[in-house]
């Protein structure tokens, strides 16, 4: 008897993304894709580090977020406030725009769904805008913070985010371009108009989203 090699790597392959299951089954989509490597990337080992080359160094004591705009609770949590919210772990794939992605990273830190419930959006809020310790900005609207796997994180495979990353907290959208991620985040702001960030104004996309190869503007 032959065995069909090919078809069993791939469900094996299958059952091994499964593990990264989020408990709602959120991204089982994306895990199962046989092919995870969106249009024009190549995997590469370990994470690379990509950035306007600041790395700001951000004591926990000194940290805060900041939330504010067009909410009916704005709010400024410092690092005790942060680690007392629900904390979730997420597995995804990233996607820089310079063509590396990194598979099954591990993060864990508050979601941003959980943020938007505790800020509360008036309902001319459709954008939001970030900021950060190094002066960068990204924009993305509402709707796409909103979703599952927008995290907010501030671990690495189980270890504090490395400030080079963008520790102590960065955010993290698996389903847009890495530089839609601000790292050392600072201030969110929620905005009824969109408003164009640090590389969104420079030639970059708006929308960014990799398995479109929607790369420029
Ligand atoms: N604060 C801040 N966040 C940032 C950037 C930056 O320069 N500053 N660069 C963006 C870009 S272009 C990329 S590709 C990713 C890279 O994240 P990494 O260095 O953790 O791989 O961070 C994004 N977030
Ligand atoms: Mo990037």
């Amino acid at each position: 008897m032959e065995f069909n090699e090919k078809l069993i790597a791939k469900k094996e392959e299958w059952a091994k993304y499964k593990r990264g299951l989020t408990e709602d089954g959120v991204m089982q989509d994306h895990r199962q894709r046989i092919d995870r490597l969106p249009p024009g990337q190549r995997v590469t080992k370990g994470w690379p580090v990509l950035d306007l080359g600041v790395h700001p160094t951000i004591p926990l004591e000194q940290w805060r977020l900041k939330v504010g705009g067009l909410v009916e609770a704005p709010f400024a949590w410092d690092w005790e406030t942060f680690m007392t919210q629900p904390q979730i772990q997420l597995v995804a794939d990233f996607h820089c725009v310079t063509t590396w992605s990194t598979f099954d990273n591990i993060w864990e830190g508050v979601s941003f769904h959980h943020l938007i419930q505790v800020a509360k959006p008036r309902p001319e809020a459709r954008f939001i805008y970030f900021t950060t310790y190094d002066n960068y900005s990204t924009n993305l609207p509402l709707e796409v913070c909103d979703e599952a796997d927008v995290l907010l994180t501030r671990t690495w495979k189980g270890q504090p985010l490395p400030r080079e990353h963008g520790g102590p907290v960065r955010v993290i959208v698996p389903k847009r371009y890495a530089w839609k991620g601000a790292k050392w985040v600072r201030e969110i702001l929620f905005l009824e108009h969109d408003r164009p960030g640090y590389w969104e104004v420079r030639g970059y996309s708006n929308t960014a989203l990799p398995w479109e190869e929607d790369r420029y503007a």
